[in-house]
């Protein structure tokens, strides 16, 4: 049987599995298959060669999409994000490790059975990072990778150890066997700030405030934001995240300096992004209620990061500022999609 080469989007019903799935499908020169916990909405399954609907902790699913594809490329987008890991710690690390420790296993399988490297994205977070108060985050002001990896999330703890997995996998990955193994897994990693998208709205994470207040105020709806307005964390729009990703894959390995990259794109508190907001739905009705144990969360995240190895390596450079991505993507975009 001749096993077709596709690319494989784990967590494909969720936030950038969307623009991903619509970009690959366009422009890829390779059929896109998909797993998800949940059905994909109709106009994306439609989109996709096939989708798989299940666990990615499911072996006897991934032995069967092995058995029947051959896989060059693995978006491994399936994650619990920051604030649903924290109530549910367990099932995070077995999602969010276990699950990327069986999706690195698989990639090394496939390489090994069609002999050639499997490129592996992997978005990880700011959720890396743990500054340990909001004084020393306004000193620290744009930090680089490798400081301040002390993240107070479970889910900040998962992402950072699942960048190490990738770079063992790639690097070392059974370095006592008498025939190299390592290498099989061409790992690439980049650690998203938060992502603003027009199309879906984020569940479960930390960032979600500044979506969720953008959508609330289109669709009408009061929204109270949960942290304080001088809250200051990096943001990018979501067309620029899937660029990111697809740029990363198409580098060439040999520019490739770092495991992990840092991306930015615009850093505004809570209140310039409430600003733009009621510029645009000026009966907006928009209150402030900080839950001091999420402030928490997004107190221990930078204000902005040095993203100057991923433009240096690989050419990053975000379309999107904070202007322009609301005057020319989410406004637009998102009256667009409640007028329907
Ligand atoms: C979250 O808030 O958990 C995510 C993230 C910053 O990775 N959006």
């Amino acid at each position: 049987m001749i096993r077709k080469p596709v690319v494989l989007i784990t967590g494909a019903g969720g936030e950038i599995g969307h623009g991903l799935i619509e970009h690959l499908t366009t422009h890829g020169d390779r059929a896109v298959i998909t797993l998800d916990v949940n059905p994909l909405e109709p106009a994306l399954a439609s989109r996709v060669q096939r989708e798989f609907t299940g666990s990615i902790l499911d072996a006897s699913l991934l032995e069967r999409i092995m058995s029947e594809f051959e896989i060059d490329a693995v978006y491994h987008l399936a994650a619990l994000l920051s604030t649903r890991s924290e109530f549910t710690p367990v099932t995070a690390h077995q999602v969010n490790v276990e699950g990327t420790l069986s999706l690195l296993e698989f990639a090394q399988r496939e390489a090994e059975s069609h002999g050639r490297p499997v490129t592996f994205l992997y978005p990880s977070s700011i959720a890396a990072y743990g500054l340990p108060s909001v004084d020393e985050k306004r000193r620290a002001g744009r930090v680089d990778e490798d400081a301040y990896n002390t993240p107070s999330t479970m889910y900040g703890c998962n992402k950072l150890y699942c960048e190490q997995l990738g770079r063992y996998y790639a690097r070392f990955y059974k370095q006592l066997s008498a025939t190299p193994q390592a290498g099989k897994v061409d790992f690439r990693c980049v650690r998203f700030p938060g992502l603003i998208s027009a199309a879906t709205v984020p569940s479960g994470g930390t960032s979600d405030f500044a979506p969720e207040m953008i959508h609330a105020a289109a669709k009408g709806e009061p929204y109270a934001c949960f942290v304080r307005p001088d809250t200051r964390i990096p943001f990018m729009a979501m067309p620029d995240g899937v660029e990111a990703l697809l740029a990363l894959a198409a580098a060439p390995r040999e520019r490739l300096t770092r495991t992990a990259y840092n991306l930015a794109a615009f850093n505004p508190s809570a209140d310039e992004v409430y600003r733009q907001v009621l510029a645009a739905f000026p009966s907006a009705s928009i209150t402030w209620q900080t839950d001091e144990k999420r402030q928490g969360i997004v107190d221990s995240w930078p204000e902005d990061v040095d993203d100057s190895a991923a433009r240096r390596d690989w050419g990053f450079a975000p379309k999107y500022g904070f202007e322009r991505a609301f005057q020319e993507y989410l406004i637009p975009r998102i009256r667009e999609r409640y007028r329907r």
